[in-house]
C-alpha cells in the first residue's frame, strides 16, 4: 500500500517542466530584478553513478533556486560536467572503448539520475568541459596565460608515476602514492608546462579576507599560500685552515633574530653548492645519503614524527655575526624546493634543528628567553618569542642584547644590509601549478615547436579549438612519452603566419584546468565569440553561492580564484573573485554497523570484555541483519544484542565504499519512497554542513510525513483505493490561530532556509502539519500558503497539491509568502500572582484575559490557592497582561 501515489506524480511533474522549461532562464532577461547564481561543484561523470552524496548539496542549492525564483529573483542554477581526467582513459585502457563514448554514457546516465531527483536546473546551459566547443576557452585561455608570461616550460624534478605513466601534481600524491590508484609515485627531472601562480600569491591570500567562506577553508588556503617573512643571508666558506673560501652559502630565514644562536648550517641533498664543499674524507657518505633521500617525497622528509638523518660534510662556514666556524650538514629535513634551499640551524630555539643536534652532539646556544624566567634549551627547543640574550659580539659589532626578539629581527635585518651580508625576504610555500599531464584524455595545449630551431609558439586563436586526435591505442609509453605522441598525423604540422614545419606539443592540460573557470561559461553557454559576454558577466558575476565538497579547499578552489584574477586582469571579467559565498556540505556515512565478538568457541562476547591483546574474531554477519535494529537494541550508552543485553557491540558509521557493501544507490531510494522523500530527507539528516549517518527508518519516518501532508489536503484513501476529498474549507476564513500557526511556520522556513539550516524549517513544517491535524477545517489561503513553503523541498509533491487545489500552472514563480510580523506575537503571558504584595505563584492567561477569569485561574493553582484557603479577600488589583495582587484581610 502505497503512502501517497509519487510513482504517478513524480514522473508526471518532471516531464511538465521539462516540456515547459519551466526553469529556463532566458539570455535576453529584465536586469532590473536582482540576480541569484547558485552553483553545485559539478560532478566528474564516473562510472559508478550518482551516490547519495550527491544529492545532498544538490538539493541544498535547489532548494535556494527554487526560493529566490519566487522571491522574483532572475535564477541561474546550471549543472555541467567535468569530464576529462585518469578513470575514463583507464578505462580505455583496459576495454579499449574510447573516452568519449565512455564519457557520452556516464553522462547520460547522471542526468537522467539528476532529473529523477527533480532539481531544477536549467538544462540548456549544460556544458562539458571535454566538448571542444568548451575546451575552446579552457585553450584560450592558455593563451592568454602564455602571452603574460603565466606559463612558461621548466625542466622540474616531478612526480613521477610509473603505473599510471604520467606525471602527477604534489597535491595528487599521498604519502608517497598516487591519491588515485594508490601506486609509488617517485621523483624525476622533466620537460613541464609551469603556470606562474606565484605571481598572484599576495593578491590570493589578501583578497581572502573579503569572502563569505568557512573559516577553514580560507585558512587552509593561508597556509598552502605559506607566506612568511624573513631574511636571507651568506655565510662564507671556510676552509680547514679557517681561511674564507670563495664560496658563499645563502640561507632563508623566518627567525634573523636568532643568527647568535646558529650553531650549524644544513644544505639539502639536492642543493648544488653541496658537491663543490663535501670534503674528500666525507664524499662516499653524503653520496650514499644523496641517494637514499632522492627515494623520499617530501612530504616524507617533512614528517616531524619522522627521525632527522644527515651527514656531516667537513666544511664549515663562518657566522657573519660572531665570526664562529660552524659546521656544514647536508640533511633531508630541509627541503631543495623551500627557500634557499639551505638554513642555519639554531638547536635551541626551532624543534627540528633541537633534535637533529641532540642525535648529532652539535652545540646550543640559547639567545631568546622568555620573558619572565629561564628556559632549559637542553630539555626543548624554546621557539616563542622574548629577550635577546648572547647575542654581542665585538668584531662584528652588532650587539642585540636586552632586545625584545621582533626588534632584534628588524635590527639583524638592518645590520645584514648594511654589511651587505643579506636582506629582508618574504617567502612563499606555494609553488608553481605543473601543468602537464602525459595523458590523452585532456584539452591539448594550443602550442607548435618548429622543427628547424625547436622555438615555441601558440598556435593562433583562429585556429582554436586545437580538437582532440582520435586514437585506438591509449596505452601509456612507459617512457613519459605521452599517448599523443602517437598520433603521428596530429603531432606533425606547419605553423600557420610561414608555413614552416613543426610539431605539436603532446602534453595534455590537468584535470583542473576545465573546471577553474566553467562558471563563467554557465552565463553564456553557446557563445561562439567569446569566452563570456561582457554584459552577461557583468550581469551574473559573482556567483552567489557555491556547493561542495570540503575536499575542495585548496586546489580547485585555489586555481579557480588564480585563473578569475588573470582573467580580470585580461579584462574578461569585472569581479576580482570569482565566488561570493562558498558552503561545504558534510559528508553522509553509510548506516550504522554493529560488530560483535566471539571467543573461540564461537560464543559471543562482550565488546568491553575483548582487548586488543586476546584473539577474539570479529564478527560482521551482524552488520547487515542489524540495521534494521532486529536483533540489536540501543541501552544506555551502548548498543547490546536483544536477545542478551549483557553482550555489547561496537556501533560504527563509515564512509560508504563498494568494498563495505553499505552504499546506498539514489535511484533505488527514489523507486521506494519517491524523489521527494530522498529530498527532504537528506535535508532532514542533521545540519547541512556536518557528517551525517545514514538511516533507512530516518527516511520512513519524512516519508510518511509527506504522506501526512498528501492526506490532509487531498484526503485519505477510501476501501477502493481512490482518495476521498480532503479537509479543505474552499470558502473557509481562517481563524486567528490558523493564522498564527501559518506565520510562525512562514517565519521559520524562511529563516532557516537563509540560514542553510534545513533541517529546522523542515521541523517547523512538521509542527504545522501536526497542529493543522486538530484543525476541524483547513482553510484554503492557508493550505496554499503552506504548499508554497513546502515547495522547493518537496515540489512534485507541491506542484501536485496546487494544481489539486485548482491552479493551472506550476507554483515555480508564485510568490514566496511573506511573513506578517502581527502573527508571531505571543498570545499568552505569564502573569505573576501576589498575596498581599508577595508573589505566591504565576499563571498563563491570554493576553487579554479578564480579572474575573485570572482571579478563577489563580484560585485553581494549588500554590496559590494555599494561602487563600479560609480567607477573606479584601481587594483585588489587576493590571490586564501584567499582575494579579489579592489583598486579604488581616
Ligand atoms: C633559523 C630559525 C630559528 C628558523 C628558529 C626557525 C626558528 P616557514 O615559516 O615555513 O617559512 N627553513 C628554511 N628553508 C627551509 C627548507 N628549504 N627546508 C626546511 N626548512 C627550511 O619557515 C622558515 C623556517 O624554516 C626558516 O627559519 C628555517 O629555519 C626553516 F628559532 O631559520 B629558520
Amino acid at each position: 500500500r502505497r503512502a501517497y501515489p509519487f510513482h504517478e506524480i513524480e514522473p508526471k511533474w518532471q516531464r511538465y517542466w521539462e516540456e515547459n522549461k519551466t526553469f529556463r532562464t532566458p539570455d535576453e532577461i529584465d536586469t532590473s530584478k536582482p540576480k541569484f547564481y547558485v552553483l553545485d561543484m559539478f560532478p566528474y561523470p564516473s562510472g559508478a553513478g550518482l551516490h547519495v552524496g550527491h544529492p545532498l548539496g544538490y538539493t541544498a542549492t535547489d532548494i535556494l533556486a527554487r526560493l529566490r525564483r519566487m522571491q522574483g529573483f532572475n535564477v541561474l542554477h546550471p549543472m555541467g560536467w567535468d569530464a576529462f581526467g585518469l578513470p575514463a582513459e583507464q578505462y580505455a585502457i583496459q576495454t579499449g572503448t574510447h573516452p568519449k563514448i565512455t564519457t557520452i554514457k556516464n553522462i547520460d546516465r547522471f542526468r537522467a539520475q539528476l532529473k529523477l531527483l527533480g532539481f531544477s536546473y536549467d538544462w540548456d546551459r549544460e556544458i562539458s568541459t571535454t566538448e571542444p566547443d568548451y575546451y575552446k576557452w579552457t585553450q584560450w585561455i592558455f593563451l592568454q596565460l602564455l602571452k603574460r608570461g603565466l606559463a612558461y616550460q621548466a625542466e622540474v624534478p616531478v612526480n613521477w608515476c610509473p603505473a599510471l605513466g604520467t606525471v602527477l601534481a604534489n597535491e595528487e600524491v599521498v604519502d608517497g602514492v598516487s591519491e588515485r590508484g594508490g601506486h609509488p609515485v617517485i621523483r624525476k627531472p622533466m620537460r613541464q608546462w609551469m603556470l606562474k601562480i606565484t605571481e598572484y600569491a599576495d593578491r590570493l591570500l589578501e583578497d581572502l579576507d573579503d569572502l563569505d567562506w568557512p573559516e577553514s577553508v580560507k585558512e587552509m588556503q593561508r597556509n598552502w599560500i605559506g607566506r612568511s617573512e624573513g631574511a636571507e643571508l651568506q655565510f662564507n666558506v671556510v676552509d680547514t685552515d679557517g681561511l674564507e673560501r670563495d664560496i658563499k652559502i645563502t640561507v632563508y630565514t623566518t627567525r634573523p633574530d636568532t643568527l647568535f644562536g646558529a650553531t650549524y648550517l644544513v644544505l639539502a641533498p639536492e642543493h648544488v653548492l653541496l658537491s663543490s664543499i663535501v670534503s674528500d674524507v666525507q664524499r662516499k657518505d653524503v653520496e650514499e645519503y644523496k641517494e637514499l633521500s632522492s627515494r623520499k617525497s617530501d612530504l616524507e622528509r617533512t614528517e616531524l614524527q619522522k627521525e632527522k638523518t644527515g651527514v656531516f660534510t667537513g666544511s664549515y662556514a663562518r657566522n657573519p655575526a660572531n665570526g664562529l666556524e660552524i659546521p656544514i650538514w647536508v640533511a633531508d629535513y630541509v627541503l631543495g624546493s623551500y627557500g634557499t634551499g639551505a638554513i642555519m640551524a639554531v638547536p635551541a630555539h626551532d624543534s627540528r634543528d633541537h633534535e637533529f643536534a641532540l642525535k648529532y652532539n652539535i652545540p646550543f646556544r640559547g639567545v631568546v628567553t622568555p620573558e619572565n624566567g629561564s628556559f632549559s634549551y637542553f630539555e626543548k627547543a624554546y621557539s616563542g618569542e622574548g629577550i635577546m640574550i648572547n647575542s654581542s659580539s665585538p668584531t662584528s659589532g652588532l650587539d642585540i642584547n636586552g632586545l625584545p626578539s621582533k626588534d632584534a629581527a628588524s635590527r639583524v635585518i638592518e645590520w645584514l644590509e648594511k654589511t651587505g651580508n643579506g636582506m629582508k625576504k618574504v617567502n612563499y610555500k606555494l609553488r608553481d601549478w605543473l601543468f602537464a599531464r602525459q595523458r590523452y584524455w585532456g584539452e591539448p595545449i594550443p602550442v607548435i615547436f618548429l622543427d628547424d630551431t625547436g622555438e615555441c609558439i601558440p598556435i593562433s586563436e583562429a585556429e582554436l579549438p586545437l580538437t582532440l586526435p582520435e586514437l585506438a591505442d591509449f596505452t601509456p609509453t612507459g617512457t613519459g612519452e605521452p599517448p599523443l605522441t602517437k598520433a603521428l598525423s596530429w603531432v606533425k604540422t606547419v605553423d600557420s603566419t610561414l608555413g614552416r614545419s613543426a610539431q605539436r606539443e603532446t602534453n595534455t592540460m590537468p584535470q583542473w584546468a576545465g573546471s577553474c573557470w566553467y562558471y563563467l561559461r554557465f552565463m553564456d553557454p553557446r557563445n561562439s565569440k567569446a569566452l563570456v559576454d561582457k554584459e552577461k558577466e557583468k550581469y551574473w558575476s559573482p556567483v552567489d553561492v557555491y556547493v561542495g565538497g570540503a575536499e575542495h579547499a585548496v586546489l580547485h578552489l585555489l586555481y579557480a580564484r588564480f585563473w578569475h584574477k588573470v582573467l580580470y586582469d585580461v579584462g574578461v571579467v569585472s569581479t576580482k573573485e570569482p565566488f561570493k559565498c562558498v558552503i561545504n556540505q558534510g559528508i553522509i556515512l553509510g548506516e550504522v554497523q554493529y560488530t560483535a565478538f566471539r571467543d573461540s568457541d564461537g560464543n559471543l562476547v562482550s565488546a568491553d570484555s575483548v582487548d586488543e591483546m586476546s584473539n577474539f574474531s570479529q564478527e560482521s554477519v551482524l552488520e547487515e541483519k542489524a540495521c534494521h535494529l532486529e536483533i540489536v537494541m540501543k541501552s544506555g550508552e551502548y548498543f547490546v544484542m536483544k536477545d542478551n543485553s549483557d553482550i555489547r557491540l561496537i556501533a560504527r558509521a563509515h564512509k560508504m565504499s563498494k568494498s563495505r557493501g553499505n552504499v546506498v544507490n539514489p535511484d533505488d531510494v527514489v523507486l521506494q519512497y519517491g524523489a521527494d522523500s530522498l529530498r527532504l530527507y537528506e535535508m532532514f539528516m542533521g545540519p547541512f554542513r556536518d557528517s551525517k549517518t545514514w538511516s533507512t527508518s530516518g527516511i520512513d519516518g519524512v516519508h510518511r510525513f509527506l504522506a501526512r501532508v498528501w492526506r490532509l489536503i487531498v484526503g485519505s484513501p477510501s476501501l477502493d483505493g481512490k482518495f476521498k476529498d480532503g479537509t479543505i474549507d474552499l470558502d473557509g476564513e481562517p481563524t486567528v490561530e490558523q493564522l498564527r500557526c501559518l506565520h510562525r511556520c512562514i517565519n521559520k522556513v524562511t529563516e532557516e532556509i537563509e540560514g542553510t539550516r534545513f533541517n529546522t524549517a523542515i521541523s517547523a513544517m512538521m509542527e504545522f502539519t501536526n497542529a493543522a491535524y486538530k484543525w476541524d477545517k483547513l482553510p484554503r489561503s492557508v493550505a496554499e500558503a503552506f504548499v508554497l513553503l513546502l515547495s522547493p523541498y518537496a515540489p512534485h509533491m507541491a506542484e501536485e497539491l496546487w494544481s489539486r487545489l485548482g491552479h493551472s500552472s506550476s507554483l515555480a514563480y508564485e510568490s514566496f509568502p511573506k511573513v506578517n510580523p502581527d502573527y508571531l506575537k505571543e498570545s499568552t503571558v505569564v502573569l505573576p500572582v501576589q498575596i498581599n504584595g508577595k508573589t505566591r505563584g504565576t499563571i498563563q492567561v491570554e493576553k487579554t484575559c479578564t480579572e474575573e477569569d485570572a482571579f478563577k485561574l489563580a484560585s485553581l493553582d494549588s500554590k496559590v490557592s494555599k494561602y487563600l484557603d479560609g480567607k477573606t479577600i479584601k481587594k483585588r488589583i489587576f493590571v490586564p497582561g501584567k499582575i494579579l495582587n489579592i489583598i486579604l484581610d488581616a
